[in-house]
């Protein structure tokens, strides 16, 4: 298989970590791929002009993130990171959706903060996307205990979500007043996945 990355991307990380939780690392070649160069192909394998994007085994291109990760799930015989039915499919399901907003709109933050002219950034598009943020985190810090029991997809998304905050919003600390979620990312952050798949560059 191959795998168009970006090295700080956070949905590729999700990929990255569900990749090694199902023992299929090795069988994933990494083909790195800057979305942003004007002479990317990257439309080529996805339309959407994103990362992550998988060529799979039997040659299908598939994207987005939920999409790989739930292909990769299918690869192997051990226990599922998505659960196959009932309250435990749709709590990870939804877990995973919400972490994923949080990614949305954390990105669409950091993109209007980084224009180069302030004077064509909105400070109240910035502030919406900031709010999706608090209220997505809250929402966890309130649902936490769903996140207990064996890794599922809801856990990968939720655990690179927060990683992520910690890497491009350093200054915003996102722990004070969600003591439990901070305690379950402490936990979850030191899975060999989590710490093999650190982003090294911040640019
Ligand atoms: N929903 C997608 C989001 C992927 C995404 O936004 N990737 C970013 C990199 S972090 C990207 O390629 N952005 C390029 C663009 O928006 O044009 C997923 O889960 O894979």
């Amino acid at each position: 298989m191959k795998l168009r990355y970006s090295p700080t991307s956070p949905y590729v990380r999700k990929v990255s970590v569900t990749a090694i939780e199902t023992g299929l690392k090795t069988a994933i070649e990494q083909v790195p791929t800057n979305v942003w160069d004007p002479s990317t192909d990257i439309h080529m394998s996805n339309p959407l002009g994103k990362v992550p994007a998988l060529v799979t085994l039997d040659n299908m291109t598939l994207y987005d993130s939920p999409v790989i990760c739930e292909h990769l799930d299918s690869l192997h015989d051990g226990p599922k990171l998505f659960p196959t039915e009932g309250l435990a499919r749709w709590t990870a399901l939804c877990q995973q959706a919400l972490a994923d907003g949080i990614l949305d709109a954390a990105i669409l933050r950091l993109l209007e903060r980084r224009r180069p002219e302030e004077v064509m950034r909105s400070e109240t598009w910035m502030e919406r996307q900031r709010s999706v943020v608090v209220r997505a985190l809250n929402t966890l810090e309130d649902e936490v205990e769903a996140l207990s029991g064996d890794i599922t997809i809801g856990q990968i998304s939720v655990g690179c979500a927060l990683a992520y905050l910690d890497f491009r919003y350093v200054d915003e600390d996102w722990r004070p007043g969600r003591p439990i979620l901070a305690e379950w990312f402490e936990a979850f952050d030191q899975r060999a996945s989590m710490t093999a798949t650190v982003p090294k560059d911040p640019t």
